[in-house]
């Protein structure tokens, strides 16, 4: 694991409806992210937030562009500032670890660090797919679209931000939690044959098999590996403050184990934290358990 943490906040709110989610990142660190990491020996800096240079408020957060996509110019701007603050720590030779913050800070998370890589893997551990473009979206909500952007479908501004191009071959992604998918996403998941593993799958599989398979199917083939964590992943009994909570997720600890598997594989070059709404939390808990999967991608082990 690369020694050198930089944490970079991606304060926005942009992508999806529930105000609250770009107070994430002080959330996060308040619940004390760069102790546990410092802890474990790491070196820690913070780049601090990026926030957007557009105000937030409840009137005018939702507006949508011609072709179903709400808040477009707010996400498109945000995207390309996170984009180059997260090249700019890759060159460094840093890791980068985003706060988040709405999903659709992967955008720009993946077009910053998809430039230092061919065959960029994504483990993409949500309770959703995030793979919908604005014709397949029910929502317009783009915080349901950062995957399928990342490979190359939907706005063609937004698919060529940064650097031109598609950053993330569908074949490199791995799908795993899944468990509410719209109908587009579940085509284009079996047209592209994304390696996917549903609540289901995992409730027969076990975690420890699943997170085996993952890494079996991107070991070879990619050449970095990027985590993206909704932390809707796991069962909103955990993780309640988030915007879009799902019944029926992982645990905790089933968390845990699939981080600490993944710091053994030691092929975890970046990582997404997203979609911590404390004004939806009690008490701070899911950034408490955000801290908790840090801690355990970066090699603390359960007792
Ligand atoms: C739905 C949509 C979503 C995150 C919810 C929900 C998408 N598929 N993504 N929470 N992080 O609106 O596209
Ligand atoms: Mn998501
Ligand atoms: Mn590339
Ligand atoms: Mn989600």
């Amino acid at each position: 694991m690369n020694q050198n943490i930089h944490i970079i906040g991606a304060a926005t709110t942009f992508g999806q409806p529930r105000l609250g989610v770009d107070l994430g990142p002080d959330a996060i660190r308040y619940a004390g992210l760069d102790k546990a990491l410092y802890s474990l020996g790491y070196t820690v800096t913070d780049a601090g937030d990026i926030r957007s240079k557009y105000r937030v408020n409840a009137s005018n957060h939702s507006v949508k562009n011609e072709t179903n996509l709400l808040n477009y110019k707010e996400v498109m701007d945000f995207s390309l500032e996170l984009a180059a603050e997260v090249d700019n720590t890759v060159s460094s030779g840093h890791f980068p670890l985003i706060l988040g913050g709405d999903h659709s800070l992967s955008i720009g998370s993946l077009a910053g660090i998809s430039k230092h890589y061919e065959d960029l893997g994504v483990i993409w551990y949500d309770a959703h797919g995030d793979l919908n473009d604005s014709r397949t979206s029910p929502s317009g909500n783009i915080h349901g679209m950062p995957l399928g952007i990342s490979c190359g479908v939907g706005d063609e501004d937004l698919v060529n931000l940064y650097n031109r191009g598609i950053k993330v071959k569908p074949q490199n992604v791995v799908l795993i939690g899944m468990r509410d998918l719209d109908e587009g996403e579940k085509l284009y998941i079996k047209e592209n044959d994304i390696l996917t593993f549903t609540m289901g799958d995992i409730r027969a599989k076990g975690i420890e098999n699943v997170m085996k398979e993952a890494l079996v199917h991107l070991e070879g083939r990619t050449d970095g590996i990027h985590l993206s964590v909704d932390v809707d992943a796991l069962d909103p009994l955990e993780t309640p403050g988030t915007g879009t909570p799902v019944d029926g997720g992982l645990s905790l600890s089933e968390s845990q184990l699939a981080m600490e598997m993944l710091n053994e594989s030691e092929r975890i070059t970046s990582m997404d934290l997203v979609e911590v709404n404390p004004l939806l939390d009690e008490k701070n808990k899911t950034a408490e358990k955000a801290v908790k999967i840090a801690e355990s991608l970066f090699g603390k082990k359960q007792l």
